[in-house]
């Protein structure tokens, strides 16, 4: 059965779960329906506030991530998880601890939680995974989080939808803070080093500064802005997630970000820099698509790989082709 787009939507807008879930699996199967619903529901987003949560495996990120929903709604916020970790609890194959935690939020309406697969994605992760923080944004989500193993370009790119970026670190994991990928660095607005119970803390928060004060602090040059609030140095947080120790300092810290990632513009300029490069996505992939629907579809594209494998044309021509059969351009003899 096939419920009208508006009224999935205005559900959606309910926060009611059953259509959000909907949703997001057309999502990620990049449904045809997913992009007039997302139309529809665009004019109200842009008011939750992203949080990126990245990390290796087992630094405590989900345990995080609960906390900090915990925290947001004991101030009666709502909150949206989206978990992109092939690690994560939310992801099955979870742990009986991480079920029991999940569990604690069960029935609280509030808050909701959702993992999306690592593989596979018809258009890559990243895009699902900004639709789907759209989506919860619409929903009427304040704070949406969002889990993600900072590994590969696909994750960086993850963590880059993100309003504020934090970086979870732990003593004695290899202890090298060098192996730590040089874009997280550059990315992260907070780094929490979690399980600070351990012994090796108090180096690898050295070693943190240390690191950290070779990257440049960035000014907010608004009149506006308070003095403290003019120029963030991505602090460092001690965490004991498990023991629900130094949370509060650290959503302390997420909001104080706000407060300068608003005022000082940097907000403007990175939603900005996101919807270019996103509408950059979009028209690439339609282009991509009407160029080749007009040339024969698939089938043209596979003869003329083959042609090109085999020698018989060289890839400019075949391009060439291509371009001059959906009327874009002329051929070249
Ligand atoms: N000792 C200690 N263990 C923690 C702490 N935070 C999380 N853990 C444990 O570390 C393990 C991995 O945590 P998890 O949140 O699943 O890590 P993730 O893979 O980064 O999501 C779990 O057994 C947690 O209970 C902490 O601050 N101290
Ligand atoms: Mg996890």
């Amino acid at each position: 059965m096939s419920l009208p787009i508006e009224s999935w939507a205005e559900q959606i807008r309910a926060g009611e779960i059953r259509a959000i879930s909907r949703a997001i699996t057309a999502i990620e199967n990049h449904a045809p329906e997913s992009e007039p619903l997302l139309k529809i529901l665009f004019p109200q987003t842009g008011t939750a506030y992203l949080t990126g949560v990245t990390g290796a495996p087992g630094t405590g990120k989900s345990t995080l991530v609960d906390r900090l929903a915990a925290h947001h709604r004991k101030n009666k916020e709502s909150v949206g998880v989206i978990a992109v970790d092939p690690t994560s609890p939310y992801t099955g194959g979870a742990i009986l601890g991480d079920r029991i935690r999940m569990q604690s939020h069960a029935g609280d309406a509030g808050i909701f939680i959702r993992s999306m697969a690592t593989r596979g994605f018809l258009g890559g992760l990243a895009r699902a995974t900004a639709e789907v923080a759209l989506l919860l944004d619409a929903a009427g989500k304040h704070q949406i989080l969002i889990e993600t193993v900072g590994v590969g370009q696909d994750e960086i790119d993850i963590v880059r939808l993100a309003d504020c970026v934090v970086v979870v670190l732990v003593p004695g994991l290899g202890d090298d803070i060098q192996n730590m990928k040089a874009g997280l660095m550059e990315i992260g607005d907070i780094f929490v080093l979690n399980k600070s119970d351990r012994e090796g803390a108090d180096r690898l928060e050295e070693q943190l500064h240390a690191m950290l004060s070779l990257v440049m602090p960035r000014v907010d040059r608004s009149a506006v802005a308070s003095e403290s609030e003019k120029v963030w140095h991505p602090p460092v947080i001690r965490t004991v997630a498990s023991e629900n120790k130094g949370v509060d300092a650290l959503a302390e810290t997420i909001a104080k970000f706000r407060t300068h990632f608003e005022s000082s513009g940097e907000r403007a300029k990175k939603h900005t820099e996101h919807w270019r490069n996103h509408l950059l996505e979009l028209l690439e992939s339609r282009l991509v698509e009407r160029v080749l629907n007009a040339a024969g579809g698939e089938a043209a594209l596979n003869q003329l790989a083959s042609d090109v494998a085999e020698r018989r044309k060289d890839p400019f021509a075949a391009v060439n082709e291509i371009l001059a059969k959906s009327g874009l351009e002329t051929p070249v003899k």
